[in-house]
């Protein structure tokens, strides 16, 4: 195969499934065939990992990373519920910790009805109560979110795309085309009743749902095929379609994975993955996939600290703490000057009527 034509195929194999286009220009003749073989083969060897990418870190490790970041690079942050658990809500599925260990007093038929809209239908009680627990306003940011602030103040953000509901990344300073929040967020909601939504939401919920997920949609394609580098944190990546995101880079970019376990490795079972696109941190082939294992707040600590940013994001994460300490002690006193208005007014009332 001709090393353009190998290019070629490499390219065609790196472009999103949504992106390619149908050949039927009759005049190519045989020339089509070698490219449908060449994109055949192409296809193989990456899912068997015969051809890797092209190594561009110098080493597997966060050092080799950060080295590789100090050159300007186009970053996307893919993140899950693991970046805020030292903020104080739990994730999912750590074990102990977790939401799915902890639903028990909720008497769910299984862990996952408490997300499922058929059950939440019938009955609504045990989604509300942990969404009490986890409803923004009672937590803060982490040096995690923190740190994805500074990639975007520093012009390396491309994007972070979040399975959170939390929106934590909006009070870190993330806003508007910084965020992709992929499986919803308490900033928008919508009533699930048909006669609510009938009444007052096709404007409403077109858009919010509609156009947001079109706008997510688009944001991918165009973010993923153009990333120098892949952050993951704090995921188990286990839901998928969003899991499948780190398969959508161009298989020559490195992914940097922060979390307390390995995830998201190309494993017997893992739906996508097994289809070649899973992480490789560990075998002989392994030319771009960095694991490192620590809570997130640590991992991007020591990130920040080889690329000479760790006094800066110190002091932001402290700056930032002290600034909704301060609006919510105001909010407070608001909260308690209302109250003991309107207690002195009923005291009052009841004065006169007796
Ligand atoms: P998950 O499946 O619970 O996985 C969390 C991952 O993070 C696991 O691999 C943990 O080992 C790891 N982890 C936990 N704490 C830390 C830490 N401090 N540092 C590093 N790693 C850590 O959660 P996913 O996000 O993968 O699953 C997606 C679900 C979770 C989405 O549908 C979310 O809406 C949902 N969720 C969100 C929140 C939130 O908004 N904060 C909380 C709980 C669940």
């Amino acid at each position: 195969m001709s090393e353009e034509a190998s290019k070629r195929a490499q390219e065609e194999a790196d472009t999103p499934d949504l992106e390619c286009q149908s050949d039927d220009s009759s005049d190519e003749g045989d020339a089509s065939g070698d490219t449908e073989m060449d994109f055949l083969r192409s296809l193989f060897s990456r899912t068997l990992g015969l051809s890797p990418g092209e190594k561009v870190l110098d080493e597997l490790t966060l050092d080799g990373v950060a080295r590789y970041i100090l050159s300007g690079k186009n970053i996307i942050c893919m993140v899950g519920a693991g970046i805020s658990t030292s903020a104080g809500i739990p994730d999912f599925r750590s074990p102990g910790t977790g939401l799915y260990a902890n639903l028990q007093k909720y008497n769910l038929p299984y862990p996952e009805a408490i997300f499922q809209i058929d059950y939440f239908k019938k009955h609504p009680e045990p989604f509300f109560a942990l969404a009490r627990e986890l409803y923004p306003g009672q937590f803060k940011p982490t040096v995690c979110h923190y740190f994805m602030r500074m990639l975007k103040d520093k012009g390396l953000l491309t994007r972070c795309y979040s399975q959170n509901i939390d929106t934590l990344e909006r009070v870190a300073g993330l806003e508007g085309e910084d965020l992709i929040e992929a499986h919803g967020t308490f900033h928008t909601s919508h009533c699930v009743s048909f006669l609510c939504r009938k009444e007052y939401s096709m404007d409403w919920m077109f858009g919010t749902t509609c156009v947001r997920l079109i706008l997510s949609f688009y944001c991918l394609l165009q973010d993923f095929p153009r990333c120098d580098l892949l952050i993951i944190m704090g995921t188990s990546l286990q839901v998928q379609p969003f899991a499948s995101l780190v398969s959508r880079v161009s298989n020559s970019c490195p992914r940097l994975l922060i979390n307390m376990e390995k995830t998201g490795q190309s494993e017997f079972g893992m739906g996508l993955f097994s289809f070649g696109g899973g992480m490789d941190f560990d075998s002989d082939k392994a030319y771009r996939d960095v694991a490192h294992l620590s809570t997130c707040d640590d991992g991007c600590m020591a990130l920040a600290e080889l690329l000479g940013w760790k006094e800066e994001l110190e002091q932001m994460v402290k700056r930032e703490h002290a600034l909704i300490d301060s609006k919510d002690a105001k909010k407070k006193d608001k909260e308690a000057s209302q109250n003991s208005k309107s207690t002195g007014a009923e005291a009052r009332k009841s004065d006169k009527t007796e």
